[in-house]
């Protein structure tokens, strides 16, 4: 079983939100919010809690964007399934926390440097509101060496759903 992650992107106007990552995986990086989903919550849920957790906001209307598959080509980190989410609103304030500090980006000027390097190939399809899925392999320095991106249409879509086995 892959390990299912959350990511969410908060945008407003012409601006992102970014945290820049203190500890544990992708320390160093700048990346959106969100963690690991827990047993009993659905993945929605998760991607709440863990901007909460890590903003201290409250984000409203969570719109999944995308699915990413990620793995390493030398089985340097387990395989990762990561549901990408956008956001257009929030209340609250955004505070530090003791995993990620906040800070607000131009969407001319995100800094894909610091980031992972998957990053400024899907973001494209997020900044022009294009849902997408994809699949990126990375060698033993964190850089892609393979990727596959796909814009998800309706056709697709169903596509996948006939392919989820019955539950
Ligand atoms: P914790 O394990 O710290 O959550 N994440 C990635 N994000 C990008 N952009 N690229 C990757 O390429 C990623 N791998 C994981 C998912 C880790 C957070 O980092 C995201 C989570 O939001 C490999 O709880």
């Amino acid at each position: 079983m892959k390990t299912l992650l959350t990511l969410t992107l908060i945008q407003k106007n012409k601006q992102i939100l970014l945290g820049y990552k203190k500890r544990g995986f992708g320390i160093g990086r700048f990346n959106g919010f969100g963690g690991k989903v827990e047993k009993e919550e659905s993945v929605k849920e998760a991607a709440y809690r863990e901007v909460f957790e890590e903003a201290g906001i409250e984000v409203h209307d969570l719109e999944e964007i995308g699915i990413i598959d990620f793995s390493w080509n030398n089985q340097k980190n387990p395989p990762l399934t990561v549901y990408v989410f956008k956001a257009d609103s929030f209340s609250g304030q955004i505070e530090e926390s003791e995993e990620m500090k906040p800070e607000w980006f131009e969407i001319d000027k995100i800094p894909y440097k610091k980031m992972w390097d998957d990053d400024r190939y899907w973001f494209p399809y997020f900044l022009q509101n294009k849902k997408f899925q994809a699949e990126f392999i990375f060698d033993s320095k964190d850089k892609v060496v393979e990727y596959n991106i796909q814009e998800m249409t309706d056709a697709n879509k169903s596509r996948q759903k006939e392919e989820e086995p019955a539950s």
